[in-house]
Formats: structure tokens, sequence, C-alpha cells
């Protein structure tokens, strides 16, 4: 098993021990969360999806005028070259692409050369699987989801704080996660997952224009509900529909399905993972082995 001290970084082409992986403290990913990022797993030598997370870090760059010095399937080999030389068949993947280094000044034009960084370490746990079973506690944040007229998340930009002004909250009450509303007070998402609520037998999850990103689990997921012959409407949702779902769960390439049994104290449903969500996941898990769902690493 490859030791977290012993992998190599892309950066720009080259490959560096984690120790050596740096950046320079000029460039404006890290002077203003100028840049745009990616998170992917590899399940049993195939990178989930990959076209799809390579589109999407195109389109986010694209919408924050951010030229990539590589073309889509330069990149999507780069993310491979990464997972081999490190060894990996299971993996969490981390795409970054900062504005690069300019001067103290916000002004992305003197920045010349965006920088693009690949992280791969051999797998994230963000949950356990006992709390995959009984499912999380979340509670509602007080800060609201950035509105598609601001810095939008349909953007997957390097400006994390709104989300972790929300995970913040969540820690300082011992809750596992934070659920943002948005602009008009409807559930949006949370801090890194897009949400779902079960109810009598039909799914609902929230709009794009609540600011919520596109997320493509979400979207597997909708497949995956369509196939199981559950219907899934997009539109708002209200915190006491929340309070009052059969069924509660969270979508993400970290958190991959995980029940909510709690909401600011409310029980949702019976508590624990619920008869639909627990069917979602069990084809979830088959299809992120399908070799037609991504690329093959070796
Ligand atoms: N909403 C937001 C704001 C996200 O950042 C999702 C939804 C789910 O999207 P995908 O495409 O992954 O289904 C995300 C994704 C982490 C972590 O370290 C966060 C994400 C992905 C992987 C890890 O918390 N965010």
């Amino acid at each position: 098993m490859l030791r977290d001290e012993n992998i190599l970084v892309y950066i720009d082409g080259k490959f560096y021990p984690k120790e050596e992986a740096k950046i320079s403290v000029f460039d404006h990913g890290f002077l203003y969360g100028d840049g745009v990022f990616e998170g992917i797993r590899a399940y049993d030598g195939i990178v989930f999806k990959l076209r799809e997370h390579i589109d999407r870090l195109y389109s986010s760059a694209h919408a924050i005028m951010l030229n990539i010095p590589l073309t889509k399937e330069e990149m999507i080999e780069a993310v491979l070259e990464t997972l081999r030389r490190n060894n990996l068949r299971d993996a969490y993947i981390r795409l970054v692409v900062t504005r690069g280094v300019g001067d103290l000044g916000l002004d992305p034009r003197k920045c010349s050369k965006p920088s693009v960084i690949i992280i791969a370490v051999p797998m994230l746990k963000l949950y356990d699987e006992e709390k995959r079973r009984k499912g999380i506690s979340a509670i509602i944040s007080w800060i609201r989801r950035d509105p598609v007229d601001a810095t939008s998340h349909e953007i997957k930009s390097l400006n994390y704080l709104n989300s972790i002004l929300a995970k913040i909250e969540a820690n300082n009450v011992g809750a596992d996660e934070a659920i943002i509303l948005d602009t008009n007070g409807y559930i949006c998402e949370a801090t890194g997952e897009n949400i779902f609520i079960v109810k009598d037998g039909k799914l609902y999850t929230p709009p794009r224009s609540s600011g919520a990103l596109p997320g493509i689990t979400a979207s597997v997921v909708k497949k995956i509900a369509a196939k199981l012959g559950y219907e899934v409407i997009e539109r708002n949702i209200t915190v006491t529909e929340l309070y009052n779902a059969d069924e509660a769960f969270l979508t993400g390439t970290g958190a991959e399905i995980m029940p909510i049994r709690e909401v600011n104290g409310r029980r949702i449903g019976d508590g624990r993972m619920g008869p639909i969500t627990e069917r979602i996941l069990e084809e979830f898990m088959k299809v992120v082995r399908d070799s037609n769902e991504g690329i093959s690493i070796y």
C-alpha cells in the first residue's frame, strides 16, 4: 500500500514528491482563490466519470475566463499518468487549475501562466460505514448559498468559504454536516454534496437555479432512480418538507450516498437509512465499478 508521504504530485507536467510539491505564494489561486478544481474517484482501476469531471472543470474555467494549457485529452492522460506513477487503483484525485503567478493586485491579466496540479491519494473516507447505515446529523446553516448572480457554486472554483462557514457552524454544535439554503430560503445543498429527499415514493432535489453545483453523483443517482422506477422531481424544497421527508440523503464524490438521520434535532423518517436510499446505494456501488461508466487506468 502506498504511504501518503511517498505520493508523487503532478505540477505542470512534472512529478514531485509530496514534500517538494509546492506552488508560489504569488499564485492567485492562493492569494485570491482564483482557480477551479475537481474531486474525482477511482474504483478498482476505473476513474469514475472522468470525462464528465474534465468537462465540468473546463466549463468552470470557461466561466472564469481561465485558459487551461492542456487539451481535455491531455488532461485525461495526465490524470491517468498520475495514478499510474502512484500505482493506484482505488483513489481520490484532486485536480486543481490556478490562475498562476501574478502580482499582489487581483487583476488576472497579470497572471500569464495557469498551473495544473493533480494530487492522487489512496482513498478519502469522509464518513465511516456505521454513519452510512445510521445516517448523519445535519444542521441548517445561517449562511446562504451564493446566488447564481454572485460567486455561484455552479462554478467549482477555489472559493469555498461559503461552504466552510457552514461547516464551521456544524462543527460548533457537533453535527456531521450543514445544509445550506438558497437566497429564497429553500434547501440548496450541503457543504460539498447535493441533497435529495424521498416523499411518498418520489424523489425531490433542488433545481440548478438554487445555486447548487450540478453534481455528477446526483446525475448518476437520477439515472439510477429512473431505472428503478422512481420519479425524480426537481423543484424548490422547503425546510419543513425536509423535516417531514420519509428519507433524505446527500450525494457527492467524497460522500457517495449518505443518508441523513436528523436535521436540527428533527428525526428524518425512521432515523436511519431508508429503503429507497438503500436500493439506490446498492445500485450506485455497482455502477461505480462498471468499466462503461469511467476510464481505465491501466
Ligand atoms: N456541491 C458542492 C458544493 C460540491 O463541492 C458536490 C455538490 C457534489 O458533486 P459531485 O460532482 O462530486 O457529485 C460537490 C462536490 C470534499 C469533497 O473534500 C467535496 C466535493 C467532492 C469531493 C470531495 O469535501 N464536492
